[in-house]
């Protein structure tokens, strides 16, 4: 295209985002802001799905499972919401969960922890799901129309996984010694990494500056965490639970929690594959998929012959 061309449609492109007019899949966009949102968005789906795994924990009680299955679905829904908007960029949901089972895309380093109480569901709901959202309401008002509108459902239901998250934990807190023990471990292995779950410090992160210019982002990375921390120490605090970070503390000038130093070399550990379980929630992605396989082709069968008749 002539440079003059593309610079006008540039400054268009710009002007819109500027005045906070959503960018719908026929607009005219930038091949890297096209590119960006392909990245984000699937990397986002396949958070959604994998992050289903870690949930197969045995619920104990009858409404427990039901609360559970109820909000495994929603995740199942977000990651279609996020499937379809991605596909609206120009891509094959069948290539970009391909590029997944590939290794050659990501998905959040927080679902290659492993789950081994009942506790830690708990501590998804509260930690994981409380980060999630802390993430994700801004994305509501994201530039990119088709992502904004998915986002708004999405968090209506984060915040019943949040409030199922807390109150698990509430009650494991309300019983035996043992109950408390469970939660308080649990806690102890989610936090770190559901603060990793906001990305690299804004010192590292390579796409923030630019995301934020298209508004894709709202907030940067740290300030995301730094919310996420101000609300959640409290959350603690009032069920009697202690965050494992001896740095935590109120800084009255900052009007903030200051909270110790997070371990970025396991982040990029795991993040490139190396985390506790990696392998595993590939493996167990791409035989669900093999396994599905005479279920779609039931349904594109049956769907083809209802409509010749
Ligand atoms: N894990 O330059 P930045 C959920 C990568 S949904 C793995 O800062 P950006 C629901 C990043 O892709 C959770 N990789 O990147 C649920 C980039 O790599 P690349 C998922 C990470 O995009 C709850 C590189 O590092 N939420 O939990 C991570 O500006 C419970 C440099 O990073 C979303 O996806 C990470 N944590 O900011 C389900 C929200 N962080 O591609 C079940 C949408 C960074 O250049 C149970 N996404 N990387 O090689 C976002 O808001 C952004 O993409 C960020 C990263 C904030 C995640």
């Amino acid at each position: 295209m002539d440079t003059l061309i593309q610079d006008k449609l540039e400054k268009e492109f710009q002007e819109k985002i500027d005045k906070d007019i959503k960018i719908e899949p026929n607009d005219w966009m930038p091949e890297s802001y096209r590119k960006t949102l392909i990245r984000q968005i699937s990397q986002h789906a396949h958070s959604e799905i994998v992050g289903m795994l870690p949930e197969g924990n045995r619920a104990p009680s009858l409404r427990r499972k039901a609360v559970l299955l109820a909000k495994v679905q929603d995740e199942a829904g977000h990651g279609l919401y996020l499937y379809s908007a991605t596909e609206t960029l120009g891509v094959s949901r069948e290539d970009t969960i391909d590029d997944l089972h590939a290794g050659k895309v990501k998905y959040s380093s927080i679902f290659n922890y492993p789950t081994l109480t009942w506790a830690d569901i708990g501590a998804i709901g509260w930690l994981v799901d409380g980060a999630a959202i802390m993430n994700q309401v801004p994305l509501c008002r994201t530039s990119y129309g088709p992502y904004a509108r998915a986002m708004v459902k999405i968090c209506k239901e984060e915040s019943f996984h949040q409030r199922q998250g807390y109150e698990i934990i509430s009650n494991l807190m309300k019983g035996t010694e043992e109950q408390k023990a469970m939660a308080q471990d649990a806690v102890n292995r989610f936090w770190w990494p559901s603060l990793m779950m906001f990305g690299p410090s804004d010192a590292d992160s390579k796409h923030t500056e630019q995301s934020i210019r298209w508004r894709i982002k709202r907030h940067t990375n740290d300030e995301l965490r730094q919310m996420f921390v101000d609300a959640t120490v409290p959350q603690a605090e009032l069920i009697g639970l202690t965050l494992p970070d001896p740095a935590l503390a109120w800084n009255e000038s900052r009007g903030h929690y200051d909270f110790g130093d997070i371990d970025w070399d396991e982040f990029w550990q795991v993040v490139g594959g190396n985390g506790p379980c990696n392998k595993e929630r590939i493996e167990a992605r791409i035989k669900a998929k093999k396994d599905g396989e005479w279920v779609r082709e039931a349904a594109l069968a049956y769907a083809k012959k209802h409509q010749t008749n």
